[in-house]
Order: structure tokens, then C-alpha cells, then sequence
């Protein structure tokens, strides 16, 4: 990283990540921002955004986000984002650059010149984070905020089996640092909006369990959005209620688009590995979590799933 601010001081930057960016996404983004500025690196952040960052997530420097990239850029850092078809809009700007630099615990990402990536780390943040401490850069409150953030939403509060001591270990220097964790996790967890606690309780009364697969399916239509007058974004929670259910394996929350499209999101509770899964409608993510688009019909889409979980076990 040293190395590399020396490299760049006097270049065009942008810092990136996937398209409706996560709390890792945006926790790494901002906290590499917010070293650059440290460094006195000019730098622009911005994502390709459909609606705005969730109120769960606004915690975070958000208005350091940018709403328009400017036209090209020599450096680009991309975040928590597994292949530049993630990169929505920007992708172009990204094929277009000097150089790409990326980081990301996705498997695989098929993009970018310089790559620091492990697959088996829990976080984007955590591979920023150990780049942090081998070049010996202090952080301050606000960025161990953003990379507390990143290491609590992708390992579900501590709690998913990608959690393990350097996890801690990470999480205990970031608390030396000034992390607020009692807050954070209020405000991404404990902040619901009434309105999207009112339209879980439908969702959960829609859940249908396969029983032969151990999969367990819910949704959410276009109609709710307007009936409940919440934002897609603001329902990203309703997946972790759906994997509650003691007899599923495996959970499917389906999200209708506004072209009528689906997005799922998948997510295992044991060996199932559902980034496989996810791979099929052309979609990644991790083991245990992965999500993807499709054109497909809910039945169609029921089905595909529950084949492709049957011949995994
Ligand atoms: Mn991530």
C-alpha cells in the first residue's frame, strides 16, 4: 500500500464497488477513501446506485459518495465486487482505465490488474484491513467504523461460519481504534422502519418449505412496495427472518423488479453450497450467501433451485 500511494499521488482516482452496494461495499470504499484523504491522495467514491443507500447503512460518511463519476479516470479501486458486470453503469469507466486494482473475498473475480483477494476471508474490509496494518497506517474512529461495518453484515453479527479468531482479532484492534459497536449494530439491525417490520409479518406468512429439499421460499412484489411505501432497499433484512426456519437447509427470497425480473437472494445453512446455485441464473456471491437476476418465473425459478439441490446432496 505504500508503494502505491507513492505511485498514484499524481493520477486520477476512483473508488468503487457493486452496483446497490452492501455494508462491505460501502465500508471498504469509504474507509479507503478516507485513508487517501490521510495521505493527501485526491480521490472521487461513487457506486451505481438504484434509490438511495439504505437508512440501516447511513452511519457510514455516505456523503463522501459522489452521485456522478467524472468521465475517465487513470486509477480504479474496486470493492466487494466479484466481476465488472457487477460494477452496473460503471463498468465501462472501469474496462476504460489505466489501471484496475481490486480487492474482494469473492471467489475468483475475473477482472482487474492488480489483485488482492482472498476468498476464504470473511469481508472485503478484513483484506483491506490486513493491507492497513503490514503498511502500518493508523486509523481513526471513523474509518474502524467502516471496516466494523463490512466485518459485522458479512458475517451476520459474528455469528456465519466464515467467522473465525483473525475475525476477532480484527474486530478487537478496530475496537482499540474507536469502533462503535453497540451503535452500529443498532443502527443496522435495530432500526427497522415500521412499515418494513409490518411487511415482514406478510412475507413470513408467505414462507412455503419444501420439505424434500429443505429449502424454504418467500417474496416480495412490486405492489408491497407501494402497499407498505418502503423502498426495496429497505428490505435487505427479510432474508435473515426467512433462515430462521429450524427444518430448511437453504433460504429463497425472491424480489420482483420493476421491469418484473426476480432477484433472489440465497443463503445455507450447512454444507450446501448455494454459490453454485447462484451461478446458474448467472449470479455469485459466497458458500453461504449469493444472490442473482433472472428473467424467470417464480415457479421456474422454485424449480431450478430445487434441482440443483438435489444434486448436490
Ligand atoms: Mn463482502
Amino acid at each position: 500500500m505504500s508503494k502505491l500511494f507513492e505511485d498514484i499521488k499524481d493520477s486520477s482516482n476512483l473508488i468503487t464497488g457493486h452496483i446497490n452496494p452492501d455494508g462491505d461495499a460501502l465500508g471498504s470504499a469509504l474507509a479507503f477513501k478516507l485513508i487517501l484523504d490521510s495521505k493527501g491522495i485526491d480521490s472521487d467514491v461513487s457506486f451505481d446506485m438504484k434509490g438511495n443507500v439504505p437508512s440501516n447503512l447511513n452511519h457510514l460518511p455516505i456523503e463522501l459518495i459522489m452521485d456522478k463519476p467524472k468521465e475517465n479516470y487513470d486509477n480504479i479501486y474496486v470493492f466487494d465486487c466479484g466481476s465488472s458486470e457487477r460494477l452496473g453503469d460503471l463498468e465501462d469507466l472501469a474496462l476504460n482505465a489505466k489501471r484496475v486494482i481490486v480487492v474482494d473475498h469473492h471467489i475468483n473475480p475475473s477482472f482487474g490488474d492488480i489483485q488482492v483477494i482472498d476468498s476464504k476471508a470473511a469481508s472485503t474490509t478484513q483484506v483491506l484491513f490486513r493491507e492497513i496494518l503490514s503498511a502500518n497506517i493508523d486509523i481513526d474512529k471513523i474509518i474502524a467504523n467502516c471496516l466494523m461495518t463490512g466485518l459485522i453484515t458479512d458475517t451476520g453479527r459474528f455469528q456465519y461460519s466464515n467467522t473465525d479468531n483473525e475475525v476477532f482479532e480484527i474486530a478487537s484492534k478496530l475496537m482499540l481504534s474507536g469502533a462503535e459497536l453497540t451503535s452500529i449494530s443498532d443502527n443496522i439491525y435495530g432500526s427497522i422502519p415500521m412499515n418494513a417490520i409490518k411487511l415482514q409479518s406478510e412475507v413470513l406468512n408467505r414462507i412455503e418449505l419444501h420439505d424434500e429439499e429443505e429449502l424454504v421460499v418467500s417474496y416480495v412484489l412490486q405492489e408491497d412496495y407501494l402497499n407498505y411505501n418502503i423502498e426495496s432497499s429497505e428490505t435487505d433484512f427479510l432474508i435473515d427472518s426467512i433462515r430462521l426456519v429450524k427444518e430448511s437447509s437453504v433460504a429463497l427470497l425472491l424480489k420482483e423488479q420493476q421491469d418484473k425480473s426476480f432477484k433472489g437472494s440465497l443463503r445455507s445453512r450447512n454444507e450446501l453450497d448455494v454459490q453454485q446455485i447462484a451461478s446458474l441464473f448467472g449470479g455469485g456471491g459466497h458458500k453461504a450467501a449469493s444472490g442473482f437476476s433472472t428473467n424467470l418465473s417464480m415457479e421456474e425459478i422454485k424449480n431450478k433451485v430445487k434441482n440443483a439441490i438435489k444434486s448436490q446432496v
